[in-house]
Order: C-alpha cells, then sequence, then structure tokens
C-alpha cells in the first residue's frame, strides 16, 4: 500500500494530482479542509503489492537491459563485430540477469567450446602449428615443462629445419629438462622419430611457422599433420585485426585444427581477434599465455576467466605511456 497526502486549493485540482501520480486506482481514505491554507488535503492511497513487484524488477526490467548495454560496450571495445556479439547476448534472454560476468559466461559458453591442454587426457602427440612468430616454440617450451614437472617421459620434436636459430631456441630448455630435442626435416623424418619415441611418451611437435594465405606451405603443413597422427593445435597471437584472424582461424581449422593457445595477453589489450579466430573455426579455447618468460607457463582459458578478461575497465589498464613524474626525472 502506497499512501500520500496530497494539498491544493480545490478538491478538483488535488484529485486531479491524485490521478496523474497513482493513477486511476487510486482511493480516497480522507478529505480535510485545510485551516493555515484554506485549501484541502486529501490523503490517497494505491494498493500494491511491493513483494510481487521486487520480483518482477529481478526478472524482466531495465537492469537487465543495463546488463546488456554493458556486455555490448564491451564487446564493442574488444571489437567484437556486431554480427557476433548481437546473437551472442541476444540469445541471453530467459536468463536473464543484472550481474555481467555471470551473463557473459553463460554467453560465451553457449558459443563457444573450452578444452584445456590437459596432459592426461592426451591420446596422440601435439603438434604446434600457427603463423610466423605466434608462439608455437615457446609454447612447446612450456608444454615440455608442464609434462616434465608432472613427471611425464618426455618427447620434444622440432621440423622446423628452416628458421635459423630455431632448433637452438628450442634445446635451451629441453636441456634444461634434461631430455633430448628431435630435428627432423621433412614428414619422412617426423615419422621415423614418432615411430621411435615411447609410447607412453607425452609428445610434443615444434613447427615452422605457416603462412595461412601461402597455399604450397598448408599444404606441407597438412602433410606433416597426416603422417603425424598427432593433433594439430593453433598457437594465436592476440591482438591484430579481427577479419583476418578469422581467416587465419578458418584456414587452420580446414587442416584439422580444433583447438587454440593464445599467447601474448600481455600485449594485446583487445580480444576481438582472438574471438573472431574461435568463432570462424571453429575452434575451441585452450590455454593462453601472458608473458615472454617460458617460466611463467600456460593457463587454460575458462570461460570465467575470458569473461573477466573482456569486462575489464579499459580505463584502468596500464597504457604504457610515461607517467608525468616518470618524465620529469
Ligand atoms: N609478451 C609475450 N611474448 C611472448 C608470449 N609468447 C611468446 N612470446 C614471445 O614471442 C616471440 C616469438 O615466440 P616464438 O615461440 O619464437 O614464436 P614461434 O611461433 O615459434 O616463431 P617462428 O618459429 O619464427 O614461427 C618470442 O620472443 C617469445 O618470447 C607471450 O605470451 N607474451
Ligand atoms: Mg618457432
Amino acid at each position: 500500500m502506497r499512501i500520500k497526502i496530497f494539498s491544493s486549493d480545490t478538491i478538483t485540482n488535488a484529485m486531479r494530482q491524485i490521478r496523474e501520480e497513482l493513477g486511476d486506482d487510486a482511493v480516497i481514505i480522507s478529505t480535510q479542509t485545510d485551516d493555515s491554507s484554506g485549501g484541502v488535503r486529501i490523503t490517497a492511497a494505491l494498493e500494491v503489492d511491493d513483494h510481487e513487484d521486487s520480483i518482477a524488477e529481478i526478472l524482466v526490467d531495465e537492469a537487465v537491459d543495463t546488463t546488456r548495454d554493458e556486455l555490448l560496450q564491451a564487446m564493442d571495445y574488444h571489437g567484437v563485430p556486431r554480427s557476433l556479439s548481437d546473437p551472442m547476448i541476444d540469445g541471453l534472454e530467459g536468463n536473464a540477469t543484472t550481474d555481467a560476468e555471470a551473463a557473459l559466461v553463460i554467453a560465451l559458453r553457449r558459443r563457444f567450446d573450452f578444452a584445456p591442454l590437459s596432459l592426461q587426457s592426451l591420446d596422440r602427440p601435439l603438434m604446434l602449428v600457427g603463423a610466423p612468430g605466434s608462439g608455437k616454440t615457446t609454447s612447446a617450451a612450456r608444454l615440455a615443462t608442464r609434462a616434465t614437472v608432472e613427471h611425464r617421459t618426455l618427447a620434444v620434436i622440432t621440423t622446423d629445419s628452416f628458421r635459423a636459430g630455431a632448433r637452438e631456441q628450442l634445446s635451451a630448455f629441453t636441456d634444461i629438462l634434461e631430455t633430448g630435442l628431435h630435428c627432423v626435416d621433412g614428414p619422412d623424418e617426423l615419422r621415423n622419430a614418432l615411430d621411435q619415441a615411447s609410447q607412453e611418451a607425452i609428445t610434443i611437435i615444434d613447427t615452422t611457422g605457416a603462412n595461412p594465405f601461402n597455399a604450397s606451405e598448408m599444404a606441407a603443413l597438412a602433410r606433416l599433420i597426416d603422417v603425424s597422427g598427432a593433433e594439430p593445435v593453433l598457437v594465436f597471437a592476440a591482438g591484430g585485426d579481427v577479419a583476418e584472424a578469422a581467416e587465419i582461424g578458418s584456414c587452420f581449422s580446414a587442416l584439422g585444427v580444433r583447438r587454440m593457445i593464445v599467447t601474448r595477453l600481455d600485449i594485446a589489450r583487445r580480444l576481438g581477434a582472438a574471438i573472431g579466430a574461435a568463432d570462424a573455426g571453429p575452434l575451441s579455447f585452450s590455454d593462453v599465455s601472458f608473458s615472454p618468460q617460458v617460466a611463467r607457463g600456460m593457463k587454460p582459458l575458462t570461460p570465467q576467466a575470458l569473461a573477466r578478461l573482456l569486462l575489464r575497465d579499459p580505463n584502468r589498464l596500464e597504457t604504457g605511456l610515461p607517467s608525468e613524474k616518470a618524465l620529469a626525472k
């Protein structure tokens, strides 16, 4: 029940105020003459069920629209095209929540798969593939470290006989891990190296960077995937153009890639490209790295973590620009 007192010079004016404010359902409880002003004081009441109203508000109201706006704003910041963010967020109807993070977790789970690289569940070698410089060798070193920490037998192979210093880059880590590095040149040597590796070993294969838009490089990579029977995992550097990333995701998906490690989260502020690549593949999100240091490792990317990354307030992220104080020094 809402009760309110209306004062006016005439009954007609007071009644008009009551109708405007409380509507036609208002009931008049009392009418009094106001001795001090010579006008009238009318006490009116409106029967409302506050309890039901509060539930109705929680179910569907502007608060939910605000959540939708907040999510769209975050997706816009990351450069996620509306053709992707609109259906993701529209699909939330019926899951109305005022908690943006919880809502985004629901939307992300619906649209994407999350499949962390758990060494326990591997039933075939892992082959790290991707564009030049995306972080394949560093990811191979991180996975090798993870296998060593988990006391697993390890076999590390590189097919990168192309780039100067590529073998040395990886052997610097395999030496520390006290495991050998098998360097192979071409599909036949790869097949032989795999035949010699222990069946129990976690086998990690590093590859030469492949330009996704170069047919002969992709054909050579397809052949390596084919002879090895390995699971090809895309290593994708966060940041960059969203449309380009979607094409990269599709090109590697055509070779049988189904999941993706996202590197350089520390360098990229916008995650639209990673989202676009995953969506176009489609590719599942597996792990992420966020440091040039191998020792920092990789972490599984959960829907909750991705939601939190997408909802970070851009105004509170470090810019890397020197502060006035630092410049004054
Ligand atoms: N800041 C940052 N740097 C990274 C990350 N992951 C890898 N890097 C750096 O990125 C550079 C390239 O990494 P690599 O692992 O050599 O990349 P790659 O895909 O093997 O390169 P190619 O073999 O030449 O195709 C190196 O300097 C790494 O230290 C990351 O998560 N954050
Ligand atoms: Mg490399």
